[in-house]
């Protein structure tokens, strides 16, 4: 991906995560926003964006993060919102028997002490891969891969939904269906 490719996925990210109010637009509640009324606002407030940009970073996005709607006409983020102006309402599933989380060593401890909780996002992300985690936690630092009993949390009433770019999400992880090593 080009670094002017990156630079606007990294900007889609943050306003159609996080903060679109910094450049002046609305979410609706399942995440969508006009493609237009995104391109205009972004090129008010210093972002030089168009059409043609914007497909590219959908087309060649690696974990295909942002989704054009059927009529093409809106744009939204997958998942990984943090932004209270959304709230997806995804549709419950029967997830695997395994899902994986890549997390920080150093986070560890708190972990063991209080499970996964979704932290700034709306949601707790799991993998269906070991490798795929494993580039998650990176992010964070020295990488540990932790197991979660997804079936079980399920069969205890636990809710998981899968987002349309294959990411599984769930509240949060209680301690008991982590496996640790
Ligand atoms: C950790 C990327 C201490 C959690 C990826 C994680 C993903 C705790 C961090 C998506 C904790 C939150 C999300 C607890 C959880 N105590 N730390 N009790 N519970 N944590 O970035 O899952 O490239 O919000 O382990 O692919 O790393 O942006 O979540 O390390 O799908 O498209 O708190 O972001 O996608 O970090 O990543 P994040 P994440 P994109």
């Amino acid at each position: 991906m080009s670094q002017k490719i990156e630079k606007i996925s990294k900007f889609l990210s943050f306003v159609l995560r996080h903060q679109p109010e910094s450049i002046g637009i609305c979410l609706s509640s399942e995440g969508w926003v006009r493609v237009d009324e995104l391109i205009e606002q972004a090129n008010l407030h210093g972002t030089s964006l168009n059409r043609e940009l914007i497909e590219t970073v959908v087309v060649t996005s690696d974990k295909k993060r942002f989704t054009i709607s059927a009529c093409g006409q809106m744009i939204r983020a997958a998942q990984g919102h943090s932004t209270a102006q959304v709230e997806i309402q995804y549709q419950a599933i029967t997830p695997p028997e395994m899902l994986y989380h890549g997390t920080a060593l150093r986070f560890l401890n708190s972990i063991k002490d209080k499970g996964l909780l979704p932290q700034g996002r709306h949601l707790v992300h799991l993998s269906t891969d070991i490798a795929t985690a494993t580039s998650v936690g990176s992010r964070h630092g020295k990488v540990h891969v932790l197991k979660i009993h997804s079936l079980a949390m399920h069969k205890a009433g636990y809710e998981f939904y899968l987002s349309e770019n294959g990411v599984w999400l769930t509240q949060q992880v209680p301690v008991e269906f982590i496996e640790f090593e």
